[in-house]
């Protein structure tokens, strides 16, 4: 008998889609590359027991691997947003025909409300969250941020007026009439190069995000961000490129209207930085003409990429109708998120950074640029195929010592050998690394992780990281407290 749909993948984006298609009284193939034992001890465990309960006579399981021969016993697949649709698995459904969608296109046909979706290779989960915080009530975030789409949009009060949206270029490669209100791209550097075929496809997906966006719409650039400014041509002149066969063409009989921000430039409509007397304020741009909104002063966006989160949320935010004193209000709660140039701990005037979100090259550069003083770099993780040239470069600029773990140690460190850096340290795992880059410094400094790259060669997640990275400066203090106690000294 054949099912709806396989879902590929059981983590978070394929047992959300599981949950919401078995509800609407779809048969489901569920199937993950892990084998049972794996599968039950995943947090996860628990609500596909409780789907299995409910549904067991429309569910069939496919576990430790999808043989090709399932693809004739279902009508679509629903991808998990890491499977990379140049996986033999999905070269073979393309080449059967088979429909392909994931869960972002399902949240958006699910969605009561309509959608501020924001992509871009950083500041993605900043912007959204910055953007929850000016919504409140009114707001609803989720996507990529680590809450799936589909299970926020299921579950919406009647005070939430809009849904925002973190969507990343894995998500946006199995979208088909996904169609954001508002849609808005922060930059975009070369990343996921082990997902993606090159550059090129990488910015095909993201573009998709405006694909189906008409004159009723509004989309918003980072006018300081070359690949973003692409886009926005793209988009202005109605030349999107086309997909994959079996994906609409994008709609090329309008364009939305379209506003930009910067933290370095006025534009011509929508937000930037203006000088009035000492003050740096916050303005709205209209035809060229400003009107200044309010002083720029918030700790939460320390550094000039979250500044550009902060103006593109607020770009949206007046799309939206939000008043200024709401906006200026909301930026004074936030607070950064986890693992975004988070203070870690100070041991001894030596301060650790925990940037463990700084997954690829821009990021992590921007990081390090953002640290003045003696700086020790933790950098490296998942190999994700990228050039490392530029980002050797950038680190030797910065004079800082380099402590390298992970599976891209090596790429990395060929190439501050070729420009003959001498500063850095191959470490391998991070709990050799961070001691180690604190008895470097020694006095004084800061113990920067920033990885360029992804976790999954060491770690479950960038977050696991982040706690392990939190866990060893604890870890460290609480080695530094009994040594100095004995010296009758204490830590600051
Ligand atoms: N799997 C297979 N076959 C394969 C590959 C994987 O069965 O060939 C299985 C794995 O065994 C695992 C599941 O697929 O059970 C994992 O699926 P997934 O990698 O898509 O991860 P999810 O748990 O579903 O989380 C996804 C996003 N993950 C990725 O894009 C890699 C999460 O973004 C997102 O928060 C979540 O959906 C909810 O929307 C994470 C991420 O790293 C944070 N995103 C990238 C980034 O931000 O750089 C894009």
């Amino acid at each position: 008998m054949k099912a709806d749909s396989l879902v590929l993948g059981l983590g978070l984006s394929g047992v959300a889609a599981a949950s919401y298609l078995l509800e609407r009284g779809e048969s489901l193939i569920l199937t993950d590359q892990r084998g049972s034992e794996a599968l039950e001890a995943s947090p996860l465990w628990g609500t596909l027991q409780s789907l299995n309960d409910r549904f067991s006579d429309r569910i069939e399981w496919e576990l430790g691997g999808h043989p090709t021969s399932l693809l004739t016993r279902c009508r679509r697949v629903v991808v998990s947003p890491g499977v990379s649709l140049h996986n033999d698995f999905l070269v073979e459904a393309r080449r059967l025909g088979c429909e392909l969608v994931g869960e972002m296109e399902l949240a958006w046909e699910a969605s009561p409300r309509p959608l501020v979706a924001v992509t871009g290779t950083n500041g993605k989960s900043t912007t959204c969250s910055a953007l929850g915080e000016i919504l409140g009530v009114h707001g609803l975030v989720g996507g990529n941020i680590g809450k799936p789409l589909l299970d926020q949009v299921r579950n919406v009060s009647d005070e939430v007026e809009w849904i925002v949206a973190e969507v990343s270029s894995f998500q946006l490669e199995t979208v088909h009439q996904f169609h954001p209100r508002i849609a808005l791209l922060t930059n975009l550097t070369p990343d996921h190069l082990d997902h993606h075929l090159d550059l090129e496809e990488y910015r095909s997906a993201k573009s998709r995000m405006f694909a189906q966006m008409n004159d009723q719409d509004t989309a918003i650039f980072c006018l300081d961000d070359p690949g973003a400014l692409e886009i926005c041509a793209m988009v202005a002149e109605m030349r999107l490129p086309n997909w994959l066969d079996g994906f609409p063409e994008p709609n090329r009989s309008s364009v939305p209207k379209i506003l930009s921000y910067s933290t370095r430039q006025s534009v011509e409509n929508g937000v930037a930085f203006i000088s009035q007397g000492q003050d740096r304020w916050v303005a709205s741009f209209l035809d060229g003409q400003h009107r200044p909104m309010f002083v720029w002063n918030f700790p939460g966006f320390p550094g000039e990429a979250m500044e550009s989160n902060a103006l593109a949320a607020i770009c949206a935010a007046l799309e939206i109708g939000v008043s200024d004193s709401k906006i200026e209000a909301a930026l004074r709660r936030f607070q950064p998120l986890h693992y975004r140039m988070e203070r870690s701990g100070e041991i001894n005037g030596v301060t650790f950074i925990n940037d463990s979100k700084a997954t690829n090259i821009a990021s992590a550069l921007s990081s390090v640029r953002a640290v003045s003083g003696p700086l020790c770099v933790i950098v490296g993780g998942k190999d994700k195929g990228v050039d490392y040239s530029a980002f050797a470069q950038g680190l030797a600029d910065s004079g800082s010592r380099i402590f390298l773990i992970g599976e891209a140690s090596t790429p990395i460190a060929s190439c501050l050998r070729r420009i003959g850096y001498k500063k850095f340290e191959e470490s391998v795992e991070l709990d050799r690394a961070l001691p180690d880059a604190y008895k470097n410094l020694g006095s004084e400094g800061t113990v920067l992780l920033a990885p360029a790259c992804s976790s999954f060669d060491q770690f479950e997640s960038a977050e696991h990281r982040g706690r392990e990275f939190d866990r060893l400066v604890g870890d460290l203090i609480a080695n530094q407290r009994g040594q100095l106690r004995c010296k009758g000294d204490v830590v600051k």
